[in-house]
């Protein structure tokens, strides 16, 4: 049995998706935004670093998205109905799964926190965080540009999806909701990933992440945002 600490539409998000898609049980334990919880002494026991998720394992609490995901996809395989999430050791396309899960976490992850956090790295002047939002988002429909064309890969936009269509989906939602200096993204300007992503949303483990959390009928396509039915995105 997993406990996934979860915050709504938070990077837990991603790996209720994965568990979803594995067919695994598990429990969820609200981290109350609200009062700033991933901070608490109890959850810093969980994760030092003070950031959701946390997934606790018979093996002890992991953190870190991409490292959860390898991790729940190399303990459990395939899942009932399809292939696994990611390439087994062996298999030729581990090597491009590892590297793009990896970038997903370190390039586009990470600099998508800038957008969505921009005086947490510049402090409140808003001409700094203006000037951080232009660039940081340049970059960032840089990325996008890249996973467009990666669309079509067998390990990426397929039939059966891996965990980097699940990672690449929410980072999609996040991108059109959350802009605090303004919009700059809509997955129509990507059709690859908008078919992506709306082949995803007929998924059942997608329909239970969007009871789960209260993401709306078309969670990564044309996101509104979240009414969860306990706890708070932000
Ligand atoms: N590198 C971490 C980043 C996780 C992360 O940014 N979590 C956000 C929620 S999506 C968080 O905990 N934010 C609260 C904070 O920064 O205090 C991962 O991949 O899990």
């Amino acid at each position: 049995m997993y406990t996934l600490h979860y915050a709504p539409d938070n990077a837990s998000l991603v790996v209720r998706l994965a568990l979803e898609e594995l067919g695994l049980t598990y429990r969820t334990e609200l981290v109350d935004r609200s009062i700033r919880q991933q901070k608490s002494a109890a959850f810093l026991r969980l994760n030092p670093a003070g950031l959701i998720p946390v997934l606790e394992t018979p093996q002890g609490p992991l953190s870190e998205t991409a490292a959860i995901l390898l991790w729940l996809t190399e303990t459990h395989g395939a899942p009932p109905s399809g292939r696994p999430l990611a390439p087994p050791p062996g298999d030729p396309a581990r090597g491009p799964v590892l590297k793009w899960l990896f970038w997903l976490s370190n390039s586009l992850h990470a600099d998508l926190r800038i957008v969505f956090y921009p005086q947490q790295y510049v402090g409140p002047d808003i001409d700094a965080m203006e000037a951080l939002h232009a660039g940081v988002t340049r970059r960032l429909a840089g990325h996008y540009t890249l996973l467009e064309a990666l669309v079509g890969q067998p390990w990426f936009g397929g039939a059966d999806p891996t965990i980097l269509d699940l990672y690449a989906a929410v980072t999609m939602r996040w991108a059109a909701l959350y802009a605090p200096m303004g919009a700059w993204f809509t997955a129509a300007d990507y059709p690859g990933l908008k078919a992506l992503v709306q082949r995803l949303e007929t998924r059942p483990s997608v329909q239970a992440a969007i009871r789960a959390e209260g993401l709306g009928a078309t969670p990564f396509s044309a996101p509104k945002p979240c009414q969860p039915p306990e706890g708070t995105a932000l």
